[in-house]
């Protein structure tokens, strides 16, 4: 088989700047490609792989004040046969599980994503997302387990309005960084740091709907 045109991501970094691989993983549309569409907006250079109908999306930013450069990995659809290809796999330094909070067949099949990963890469970090929640916000009162029982963090968010897009590929791209320089502790570090998130959009939440209930009707626009 055709070597594949990839970038070495084992090579020792470039002066100041980590480079890392982050994948997105879960079932024929629900969204990934949309949320690292999202995220990236217009900031990024999308990069063909040939031989197997990969593209990546190459984006700079900094994390504590590290510079870290980032491809994320998109498929061509390859998903609807149910496994991917092993170069998907390679080098992957965190993965972005992600399900279609309104077609529950999509969470039914997180098991079935998550042992194919952790065949190829037993120790990444994994983050999960619900997405396309501005379809039905309820689902977020909801509990879903999986993440829970994998002790992964999890991210209710639309690719559609942007909820919470950027705090979990920020997460996902601190994840993947810390791991590839230090390999440990870094998922205990974003666990912790989401429940203190969780509390503290809880409370906006809450001052939020106080203030509509004051202002009598005021809708917010749909996007
Ligand atoms: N309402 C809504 N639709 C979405 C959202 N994200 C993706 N979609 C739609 O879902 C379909 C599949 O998205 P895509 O990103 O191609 O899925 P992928 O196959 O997982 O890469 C497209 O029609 C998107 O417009 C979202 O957050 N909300
Ligand atoms: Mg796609």
């Amino acid at each position: 088989m055709a070597q594949v045109a990839q970038p070495d991501y084992d090579k020792p970094d470039d002066a100041g700047e980590i480079r890392v691989k982050v994948i997105c993983l879960g079932d024929s549309a629900v969204g990934k490609s949309k949320l690292v569409e999202r995220f990236l907006m217009d900031g990024y250079k999308p990069q063909q792989l040939s031989t197997f109908a990969l593209t990546l999306f190459n984006h700079k930013t900094e994390i504590s004040g590290q510079k870290v450069s980032v491809d994320f990995w998109d498929t061509a659809g390859q998903e609807r046969f149910n496994n991917m290809h092993p170069s998907y796999y390679h080098q992957a330094h965190a993965c972005i599980l992600v399900f279609d909070s309104t077609r529950k067949v999509t969470y039914k099949n997180l098991p079935n994503w998550y042992k194919e990963l952790r065949e190829y890469r037993p120790e990444i970090p994994c983050l999960c997302a619900g997405n396309k929640i501005d379809v039905d916000p309820s689902v977020t009162s909801k509990t879903f387990n999986f993440a829970k029982k994998h002790n992964m963090p999890f991210y209710f968010v639309s690719a559609s309005d942007g909820t919470n897009v950027v705090k979990m590929f920020r997460d996902a791209i601190k994840a993947a960084s810390k791991y590839k320089s230090n390999p440990t502790d870094i998922m205990d570090e974003i666990m912790q740091e989401l429940e203190n998130f969780e509390l503290e959009t809880g409370e906006e939440k809450k001052k939020e709907g106080e203030k509509e209930e004051q202002a009598a009707g005021g809708d917010a626009p749909a996007s």
